[in-house]
C-alpha cells in the first residue's frame, strides 16, 4: 500500500497533466463535431492516444518534469488552438503537407486570425495549476522513485495505450479501408479517433512518404525514364493538331458516372437523356475506364491533369503535393490562359487547395464561393452549382481553362427527396436503383449547363469535355447490377468492360463528332488535349487518342488491355475480349505484362524523385 501511495503522491502532476489534456481534446471534438457529438464514442481513442503521450513523462525525474510538463502543455494546447481556428476557417483539421505548402500561413493567415476567440486562451488555463504544483515540488524532497519503478509505470502506461490505441485505429482501417493511408477526410479520423490519432497519422504517413522519397534512384534508372517519356507521346500522324488553339477548355468530371447508365432506358424513359443527345454531338469514347486507385475522386483529376499514375496507395494528391508537375494547367498557362477549378464543396477536402496551386489553377471557386441555396447529395446541388459555376466563368477573361468537379450523385445515392424518384422499377431501393435516380438528376443539371453554354455563345470558341470519375456499383454489388443488366452473372472480364465511364469531347459546330473506340483512359485526356491544344506534350504517360495507333490502357493493380486482350492482373488471366475465352500466357503477353509493370514503376519513380522537377529544370 506504502508503495502505492508513493506511486500516487510522486505522479500526481503527470495525472493532473493527463486529466487536463483529455478534457481539452474533448472539447475540440465537441468542436468539430457539433451536430451528433458522443463523449461516449470517441473518450476511449482519446484516452488511449493520451496514455501514449503521457507514458514517457514517467521517465523523467520529478524536478525536472514539472517544467517539461508546463512546455509540453503549452505546446499542445497552441496545436489545439491552431486546430480550431483553422477548422473554423477550412472545416478541416490541417496537416503537414497544408503547413509545409504554406497554406496554414499563406493568404489565409488573417482570415484564420480573425477567427480567433479569447475563449480559446482558456486551453492555457491549466498552466496555472502546474504553476502552483512547481512551488509545492520545491518544497518538498525531491527523493526521486527507482529507475525500476519508472521504466514499470513507463512500459505499463504505454502498453495499456498502445494496445487500446492500435485497436480502435485497426477497427477504423477496417471501416475505411482507404481512410488512414490518403487522409481524404481528416475530420471524420479526428472524431472517430480524436485529434491526437488524426495528426499521429498524419506524421506516420509524411515520414513513411519520406523515406520512400529518399531511397536513391539509379542514374540508368533516371535516364531509361527520361527517354520513355520523351518518347511515349510521339506519334505518327497529328489528326486535329492546333484544332482547340486559342479556344477555351471546359472539362467537366462528373461524379460517379459509370458508362452502363448511357443509352439505357428504365420503363422506357432514358436514364440521361441529356448526355445521350450530347454525346451524338461530340466526339464519344465508348472505351474509356476509369484508372483511379485509393485516391478516388482525386486520382481522376490527378490523372486528366498530369497524364502520371496514381500512387500505388494513398493519394498523390495528399502524398506529392509538393512535387513538380508539368500540369494542364501550368502548360495553358504559359499559353496566355486564366485558369479556374470549381467544385462546390471544403476547399481541403482532397487536398485539392494545396494541390491546384500546384497545377497552375489560379482561381479555386469551393463551397465558401457558392451560394449553398440547394443541397443534394453529398453538398451543394449539382444544378445550382452549374448555374452558378456558369455566371462566374461568363466573368473569366478569354481563353480560359475552366476545371469543374460535380457532387451530387456521390455513394450511397440516398438522397431520393433530391433526385426524385424517376426511378420505380424492380431494382427500386437497391444501390443500382438509387443510382439511377442520382445520375438522372445529374443528367437533367449537365443538360441545362451544357445548353446554357450553347445559349450564351460559350461554345462558339470553346472545346468542352466531360468524363466520369470513377465507378458508381462496387465489386460487392455485382449481382445487383448483373440484374440490371439481364444476366445471371458477370465474370471478371465482364466486370472489367463494365468498369467504363463515358469520355466525350465537343467541338464548337458540333465539329468530329462520332463514336471513337479506340481504347483509352482518364491518363490520356491530357495527352489528347496536348494535341488539340497545341502544347508540349513531353513527360506524359499517356496517349493521343485521337492518333493513338494502340489502345494500351493500365490499370494501377497492374491488370492491362490492349483493345482485344484483357489481363485480369488479380486472377493473373488472360482473356480475349471479343470470345471471352481464356488465353494462355505466351511470350507476347508475357511482355506486355512486363511492360505495364515498367511503366507502373516508372510512374512510381517520378511521384517519389519528383523527377518531372529534375527533367523540366534540364530543359530549361
Ligand atoms: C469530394 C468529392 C467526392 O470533394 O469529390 O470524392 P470521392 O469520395 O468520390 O473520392
Ligand atoms: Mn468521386
Amino acid at each position: 500500500m506504502k508503495k502505492f501511495n508513493s506511486f500516487i503522491l510522486h505522479n500526481v502532476d503527470i495525472y493532473l497533466f493527463f486529466i487536463s489534456l483529455v478534457i481539452k481534446i474533448l472539447i475540440f471534438s465537441r468542436q468539430i463535431q457539433s451536430n451528433y457529438f458522443s463523449y461516449k464514442s470517441i473518450l476511449s481513442p482519446i484516452i488511449a492516444s493520451t496514455l501514449i503521450l503521457c507514458s514517457f513523462l514517467f521517465l523523467i525525474n520529478k524536478r525536472k518534469r514539472i517544467r517539461f510538463i508546463m512546455f509540453l502543455d503549452l505546446f499542445l494546447s497552441f496545436i489545439i488552438i491552431c486546430d480550431i481556428n483553422y477548422y473554423r476557417y477550412f472545416k478541416d483539421i490541417p496537416s503537414i503537407s497544408v503547413v509545409r505548402n504554406g497554406l496554414l500561413l499563406g493568404d489565409v493567415k488573417s482570415s484564420v486570425g480573425s477567427l480567433f476567440k479569447f475563449s480559446d486562451l482558456l486551453f492555457l488555463a491549466d498552466l496555472a495549476i502546474f504553476f502552483i504544483i512547481k512551488e509545492f515540488y520545491n518544497h518538498i524532497s525531491s527523493k526521486n522513485q527507482f529507475l525500476s519503478m519508472k521504466f514499470a509505470s513507463f512500459a505499463l502506461v504505454l502498453s495499456l495505450g498502445c494496445v487500446l490505441n492500435g485497436y480502435y485505429i485497426n477497427k477504423l482501417s477496417i471501416e475505411q479501408p482507404r481512410l488512414l493511408s490518403t487522409m481524404f477526410n481528416r475530420v471524420y479520423i479526428a472524431n472517430e479517433l480524436g485529434i491526437v490519432n488524426a495528426h499521429g497519422v498524419d506524421i506516420y504517413n509524411e515520414i513513411k512518404n519520406d523515406i520512400s522519397k529518399h531511397t536513391l534512384l539509379s542514374k540508368e534508372k533516371e535516364a531509361d525514364i527520361k527517354t520513355f517519356l520523351e518518347t511515349n507521346t510521339e506519334q505518327e500522324s497529328t489528326e486535329l493538331k492546333g484544332e482547340g488553339k486559342g479556344k477555351n477548355l471546359i472539362m467537366i468530371q462528373v461524379e460517379a458516372l459509370q458508362q452502363f447508365a448511357i443509352n439505357k432506358t428504365v420503363n422506357g424513359q432514358e436514364i440521361t437523356p441529356n448526355l445521350n443527345r450530347w454525346i451524338k454531338k461530340s466526339a464519344y469514347f465508348n472505351n474509356f475506364f476509369y484508372q483511379v486507385s485509393g485516391g478516388g475522386t482525386s486520382d481522376a483529376e490527378f490523372m486528366t491533369n498530369n497524364s502520371i499514375y496514381p500512387a500505388p496507395s494513398g493519394a498523390a494528391y495528399y502524398l506529392y503535393s509538393d512535387n513538380e508537375y508539368n500540369s494542364l494547367g501550368t502548360a495553358l498557362k504559359k499559353e496566355g490562359y486564366n485558369t479556374a477549378a470549381f467544385h462546390g464543396y471544403k476547399s481541403t477536402f482532397w487536398n485539392r487547395d494545396v494541390m491546384y496551386k500546384n497545377e497552375g489553377i489560379d482561381n479555386f471557386y469551393n463551397e465558401r464561393d457558392f451560394n449553398i441555396d440547394s443541397q443534394v447529395g453529398l453538398g451543394l446541388s449539382d444544378k445550382s452549382f452549374l448555374d452558378q459555376s456558369l455566371e462566374k466563368i461568363k466573368t473569366m477573361q478569354k481563353p480560359y481553362y475552366s476545371f469543374l468537379i460535380t457532387l451530387s450523385s456521390h455513394f450511397p445515392y440516398d438522397d431520393q427527396k433530391g433526385y426524385g424518384n424517376f426511378y420505380n422499377g424492380e431494382l427500386s431501393g437497391t444501390l443500382v436503383g438509387d443510382y439511377i435516380n442520382a445520375i438522372h438528376y445529374t443528367d437533367e443539371a449537365l443538360g441545362s449547363f451544357l445548353d446554357n453554354l450553347d445559349k450564351e455563345g460559350i461554345l462558339k470558341d470553346s472545346i468542352v469535355v466531360l468524363y466520369g470519375d470513377h465507378n458508381a456499383i462496387p465489386d460487392d454489388k455485382k449481382e445487383v447490377l448483373a440484374k440490371f443488366e439481364g444476366v445471371s452473372s458477370i465474370n471478371d472480364l465482364q466486370w472489367a468492360m463494365l468498369q467504363k465511364v463515358p469520355m466525350f469531347i465537343h467541338f464548337p459546330d458540333d465539329k468530329h463528332s462520332g463514336i471513337y473506340d479506340t481504347f483509352g483512359g482518364e491518363m490520356d485526356i491530357y495527352p489528347t488535349l496536348a494535341n488539340i491544344f497545341s502544347i508540349e506534350s513531353k513527360n506524359m504517360l499517356g496517349k493521343d487518342l485521337f492518333n493513338a495507333t494502340k489502345g494500351n490502357v493500365l490499370f494501377r493493380n497492374g491488370s492491362f488491355t490492349d483493345g482485344n486482350i484483357y489481363y485480369h492482373a488479380p486472377s493473373n488471366t488472360y482473356y480475349n475480349i471479343a470470345s471471352g475465352e481464356k488465353l494462355a500466357e505466351d511470350e507476347s503477353l508475357k511482355s506486355k505484362k512486363e511492360d505495364t509493370l515498367t511503366q507502373l514503376e516508372y510512374s512510381d519513380d517520378i511521384l517519389k524523385h519528383n523527377l518531372l522537377k529534375k527533367y523540366i529544370d534540364d530543359s530549361n
